[in-house]
């Protein structure tokens, strides 16, 4: 069965700037990397205490190596929140982000069979404290460090359900084919990543409520984010981000070539 994308499942992609393909992998594939995901966050915690700390806007990070931790705002600031990249700490995720059913629609995407590895994270989104993420584009983060900015898909395996309860991925459809979009400025550190609402209008706004297996293909400058999780369910996602062959990974500078 070919896993790229049909010429409708392309279509919407274009326009829509993203793409959902329901329950991908199964439900003892979900379970395995559920434990896949928790074993990359013990290993991230244990070199944690090696890392380099720092703040911006009071929100604590670490850097161990190549790889960055970012941690729930305080009070909750031993929480993680985002790993990444995080595919070096755990087989299973390297090996994951080679699977087909996550390659071969990016590789339609791209218009090209061979595809290289940008980045990739784990966001945590615990119950009851899963801080939200403020709409904003990829974009902008990566354009300084990646000439091929408009070669940049990314894919969102959910490892939960997620509904508005828990915090479920939102994307402001057709939002991406403005390309780089102004940040807000506030005069906080962080501010200049989060888009300038006047850009965009939140009425345009989709719930991606899925099953735990399934799979988000979202464009690099769709304005994207989604709300805390307030429930005492999880939320947890791996986003994974390609480019062309023979690219250079973000950070670390290594070419990681998808075979
Ligand atoms: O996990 C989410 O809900 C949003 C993630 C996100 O916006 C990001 O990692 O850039």
């Amino acid at each position: 069965m070919s896993l790229f994308l049909s010429k409708k499942e392309n279509n919407f992609y274009v326009n829509e700037g993203y793409l959902v393909r329901e329950n991908q992998f199964t439900t003892n594939e979900v379970d395995s990397l559920r434990k896949a995901l928790e074993r990359a966050v013990n290993s991230a915690e244990e070199k944690a205490d090696n890392g380099q700390v720092y703040y911006l806007d009071k929100k604590k990070f670490v850097d161990v190596g190549h790889i960055t931790l970012q941690y729930e705002p305080q009070p909750n600031d031993n929480v993680l929140r985002v790993i990444e990249p995080a595919h070096s700490l755990d087989k299973e995720l390297s090996s994951l982000i080679k699977d087909k059913r996550i390659t071969d629609p990016v590789r339609s995407i791209l218009e090209e069979e061979d595809i290289s590895l940008w980045t990739d994270k784990l966001n945590l989104k615990r119950p009851g404290n899963g801080s939200g993420f403020g709409w904003h584009q990829d974009s902008p983060y990566w354009v300084h460090d990646n000439k091929n900015v408009d070669l940049l898909p990314n894919v969102y395996l959910s490892l939960d359900d997620a509904d508005k309860a828990n915090g479920c991925f939102r994307v402001i459809r057709a939002s991406h084919k403005e390309g780089c979009l102004p940040g807000t400025s506030n005069g906080t550190q962080l501010g200049g990543f989060y888009t300038d609402p006047s850009c965009f209008n939140e009425t345009d706004a989709v719930d991606i409520r899925i099953k735990a297996g399934s799979l988000v293909f979202f464009n690099q400058h769709i304005v994207h984010g989604s709300e805390p999780n307030l429930s005492d369910q999880q939320r947890r996602a791996y986003i994974i981000t390609y480019q062309p062959k023979d690219q250079p990974m973000l950070k670390s500078g290594v070419i990681n070539n998808i075979n």
